[in-house]
C-alpha cells in the first residue's frame, strides 16, 4: 500500500511501490495485491483516509492476504490505529528493510548494528506491539498490568540498546585505529545504490571473494584491500552496504562504525546500473545518503556499470555528460575495467608532490627508498651529494625530513 502524492507527478509511487514489492520478495514475503491512494498529504491518524482503510481490508480479506504493508514509515499511532482498524498485521517499509538486514547480517558487527536499529526502531513502538498481544490474551490487558508490563519492556529495551551502543563504541574506536596505521596511503570506497554491482566490481579489481548476488543488500559490512595499479602505485579500496530509498534512519545512525569507510574515504567510487531505468533517481537518492552521512570527498568518480545490460543508451549518454568523465563498465565482461585502473591510478598519482631531495652520494638507502616510493624525474650526482627531482607522497617527504635529509617542495607541483 503506497500514497502518491499528485504534486509529485509521474510515477514515483509506482516505482517505489515495485521497490517495495522486491524487498518484500527478497523477505519471502508473497504479494497477493498492491493499491495507490491519491492523496496530496498523509493521514496522521491512519496514514491512508479512512475510507480507504475499510476498502484495504475488504480487499485484503478477498484475496486472502494475512499481513500489509505501506510503503512509508508508519509512526507509532498511525501503526496501532491501522493494525486495529484493518484486524491483521501491519508493516512499514522501514521495518521491513530492517528485517531483511535482521535476515542477512552475517558478521558479528552487522549483526549487532541491525539490532540496535531495530530496537531503537520498536521502542516507541511497544505500546502497539503490548495492545495487540493484551487483545490476544483475552481480557487481561487491563490498565494496571499492562502499564506495568510495559514499562519492564520499555527498561529492557532502552538496557539493550546501551549494551549494544557501548559494543559498538569499540569497535569504531579498534578500527580507527587500525585506519590510522595506513595513513599516508590514498584510500577510494564503492558506494552506491543497492544490486548496482559493486562487490562485483570490488572482486574484479581485487579478488576478493566478496558475496554477490542479485538481492537487495548482499553486502552488510565493510571490506577493504589494497589494490595494486598498473604502475608501482597501490590504494586500499573498500566495498560497504548499499543504499535504497527512505531507508529508515535508524539504520544509518547504526551503521556508522561501516558506513565510515565511505565518510573517511580521499575518493569516492559511485557505481551506477545503467541497465535500471530508475538509475537517474537512485543517483539522486545515493547523493543525499552521502551528504546525510557527512561523506565529503575530494572528488567522486562515476561508475556507470552493466553497460552489457544497457538498452536505453540515452540515459547512458545522459550520465556521462552528468558525471563528466564518468567510466563505462561491466563487471561481468570486464569491459572498462582497465579504463577505471587507469583513473585510479591518475587519482593516486594527483595527490602527490613534486619535490628535490639532497643527500649524500653514498646514501644508497634512500636512493632505493626514492626509486620505489615515488617517480624519479632527474638525478644529478655531484662530488658529495645525489640530487634527486621526485614526485611522491607528501607523507615520503616528511618521512625524509624527519631522518635529517633535505628537501625542498617545488611549490608549483
Ligand atoms: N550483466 C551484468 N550483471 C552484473 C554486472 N555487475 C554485477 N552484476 C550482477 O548484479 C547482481 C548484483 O551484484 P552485486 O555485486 O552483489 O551488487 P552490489 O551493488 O554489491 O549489491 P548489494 O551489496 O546488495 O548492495 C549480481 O547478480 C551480479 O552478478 C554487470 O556489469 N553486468
Ligand atoms: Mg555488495
Amino acid at each position: 500500500m503506497g500514497i502518491e502524492n499528485p504534486r509529485d507527478g509521474g510515477s514515483r509511487a509506482g516505482e517505489s511501490l515495485e521497490e517495495l514489492a522486491r524487498l518484500a520478495d527478497t523477505a519471502d514475503i508473497e504479494i497477493a495485491g498492491r493499491t495507490i491512494q491519491v492523496r496530496s498529504s498523509i493521514d496522521k491518524r491512519t496514514y491512508i483516509g479512512s475510507g480507504k482503510v475499510l476498502e484495504v481490508a475488504e480487499q485484503a480479506r478477498r484475496v486472502d492476504a494475512n499481513l500489509i504493508v505501506f510503503d512509508d514509515s508508519l509512526s507509532p499511532a498511525q501503526g496501532r490505529n491501522l493494525q486495529k482498524q484493518l484486524g491483521m498485521r501491519v508493516l512499514d517499509r522501514s521495518e521491513l528493510i530492517l528485517g531483511i538486514f535482521a535476515l542477512r547480517a552475517r558478521t558479528s558487527v552487522a549483526k549487532i548494528q541491525v539490532e540496535l536499529a531495530q530496537l531503537q526502531y520498536e521502542l516507541p513502538r511497544l505500546a502497539r506491539l503490548w495492545e495487540h498481544l493484551s487483545r490476544l490474551g483475552g481480557g487481561i490487558g487491563t490498565r494496571g498490568p499492562g502499564e506495568t508490563q510495559l514499562e519492564v519492556d520499555r527498561r529492557r529495551v532502552r538496557d539493550r540498546i546501551r549494551a549494544l551502543t557501548a559494543r559498538l563504541k569499540k569497535v569504531e574506536e579498534d578500527t580507527k585505529i587500525q585506519r590510522r596505521g595506513r595513513k599516508g596511503t590514498v584510500t577510494a570506497c564503492i558506494v552506491g545504490y543497492t544490486n548496482t554491482g559493486k562487490s562485483s566490481l570490488f572482486n574484479r579489481l581485487t579478488s576478493a571473494g566478496v558475496l554477490e548476488e542479485d538481492r537487495l543488500f548482499a553486502t552488510l559490512d565493510s571490506t577493504s584491500r589494497v589494490l595494486q595499479l598498473p604502475d608501482t602505485r597501490a590504494m586500499i579500496l573498500s566495498d560497504t552496504i548499499g543504499f535504497i530509498r527512505k531507508i529508515p534512519h535508524q539504520l544509518i545512525a547504526s551503521f556508522h562504525a561501516t558506513l565510515e569507510e565511505a565518510i573517511d574515504a580521499d575518493l569516492l567510487l559511485h557505481v551506477v546500473d545503467v541497465s535500471n531505468p530508475d538509475a537517474e533517481r537512485d543517483i539522486e537518492v545515493v547523493d543525499r545518503v552521502l551528504e546525510d552521512i557527512g561523506a565529503r570527498p575530494e572528488e567522486q568518480i562515476m561508475v556507470l556499470n552493466k553497460i552489457d545490460l544497457a538498452e536505453d543508451l540515452r540515459l547512458v549518454g545522459r550520465l556521462k555528460g552528468e558525471g563528466q568523465d564518468a567510466v563505462v563498465t561491466s563487471a561481468l565482461t570486464g569491459e572498462g575495467l582497465n579504463d577505471l585502473r587507469e583513473r585510479l591510478r591518475r587519482f593516486v598519482k594527483s595527490r602527490e608532490i613534486e619535490g628535490e631531495v639532497r643527500f649524500p652520494i653514498w646514501n644508497e638507502e634512500i636512493r632505493a627508498f626514492l626509486h620505489r616510493e615515488g617517480e624519479v624525474s632527474e638525478e644529478r650526482f655531484g662530488h658529495k651529494w645525489t640530487r634527486v627531482k621526485v614526485r611522491m607522497k607528501p607523507e615520503c617527504f616528511e618521512r625524509l625530513r624527519k631522518k635529517g635529509v633535505e628537501v625542498s617542495i617545488d611549490a608549483t607541483g
